[in-house]
């Protein structure tokens, strides 16, 4: 077990119970029980993983400058739960659905959703910005811990349908709700933790324990190591080396067979780091000493890829520049897709707030109308 003071914290970070395929040093390891599960990997595979983890550290680089420019009024940084993202994003199959929180930009890239899109609730041109059916990718949610409720809920409905056990690999479905550390003290994920326990939903609960809730620490949430939490509840949890994307990416897939199969609800605790501020409108330095930040830099998700597939000869400077021209073409498309996303209809506010026609609504929107129209073109509003 290997405790590191940083401060006044004592955090726990490794010891037997932390799932790990890939050393920080990447070096490649064996686990008893979850080796399995990314064994058929070849190099190719393990090359797509480095490309990704690029790419959207990449766009979230790039969203970040946007938000310093002004063109995005907040931006939540992904920074350094690369691995954690696109492991467990890459396991799930086509039918199956996920329902983030406000940080899942790596699995969103995972499930097809353009990078451009999610900028949009962030430039507060929408309120969400991408048809949740298309990629079977639920909204961003901004309420701490609610879409954990939904993604049980929606986990019930695919029982319901006959979309689990059934043997067939296409239509078995799993649910995946993701959320942080913060997340687990709230209400709704303790009750959708019950309800999916009671009801052996197809749901995996997939934790980024990024050990900062803002400015709360892990040690202000929890006496346990949050893995623990679920045998309490009544179904397997497991704790998982968060940047490294090979062991995400076993145990995130062996949960998802578990839950497709019928054998109910998993937790999986991805321990990982936050580099960067909770969002761009916190400072960590007032609260997070520049120690803890430099100890984490060096178990970076994707330096440890690299390393692997540099020493065992599986990828070539010719790959690692191919990569990175990539990363020039994609932060170009994110910046001028970010440009051009058009204003809304003032109106459109009104558009989706009831499935079916309400009468209060049509009545707020015509009073709306009438005020937009009393401004002259151009005019300042009066303050
Ligand atoms: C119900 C609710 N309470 C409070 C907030 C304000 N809030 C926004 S982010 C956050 C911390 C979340 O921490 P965590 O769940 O660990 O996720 P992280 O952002 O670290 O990934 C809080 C308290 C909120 N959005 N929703």
């Amino acid at each position: 077990m290997t405790d590191s003071v940083v401060g006044t914290r004592t955090v726990r970070h490794d010891g037997p119970e932390l799932v790990q395929l890939l050393t920080p040093e990447g070096e490649r390891v064996e686990h008893p029980e979850y080796s399995d599960y990314a064994a058929h990997l070849g190099p190719e595979d393990l090359r797509g993983f480095y490309r990704d983890l690029v790419l959207v550290r990449r766009v979230d680089a790039e969203a970040t400058a946007l938000q310093r420019q002004g063109e995005l009024g907040l931006w939540a940084s992904l920074l350094g739960q690369e691995a954690a993202q696109i492991g467990s994003g890459r396991a799930t199959r086509p039918q199956d659905y996920v329902f983030p929180t406000y940080r899942e930009h790596g699995v969103a890239w995972c499930r097809g959703v353009d990078p451009v899109t999610l900028l949009g609730l962030y430039r507060g041109v929408n309120l969400g910005g991408w048809d949740p059916h298309q990629n079977h990718f639920q909204l961003y949610t901004i309420v701490i811990g609610a879409q954990t409720l939904h993604a049980t809920g929606y986990a019930m409905g695919v029982q319901r349908d006959g979309a689990v056990g059934t043997g067939d690999p296409d239509r078995d479905t799993a649910v995946i709700a993701y959320f942080g550390d913060g997340a687990t003290s709230q209400g709704d994920v303790n009750e959708a933790f019950v309800f999916a326990a009671v009801t052996n939903a197809p749901v995996v609960f997939f934790c980024q324990n990024n050990q900062w809730a803002i400015s709360e620490p892990n040690e202000r949430q929890t006496r346990v190591p949050l893995y623990q939490r679920a045998s309490g509840f009544g179904f397997p949890g497991v704790r998982v080396d968060g940047n490294d994307v090979l062991a995400v990416y076993a145990v995130t897939k062996a949960a998802l067979d578990r839950a497709r199969s019928g054998d109910g609800p998993m937790f999986i605790e991805a321990f990982t780091y936050r580099m960067g501020a909770h969002t761009t409108s916190d400072d960590p330095t007032r609260y997070r000493i520049a120690a803890e930040v430099e100890e984490w830099k060096l178990k970076d998700p994707i330096a440890r890829l690299k390393a692997y597939l540099s020493r065992g000869g599986h990828a070539d400077a010719e790959f690692f520049d191919a990569v990175d021209a990539e990363s020039d073409e994609i932060a170009t498309h994110v910046r001028s897709g970010c440009l051009a996303l058009p204003d809304p209809e003032p109106e459109s506010m009104f558009d989706h707030v009831y499935a079916d026609p309400h009468p209060l609504l049509e009545e707020e929107r015509e009073w709306f109308r009438g005020y937009h129209a009393s401004f002259a073109a151009g005019e300042e509003v009066a303050r």
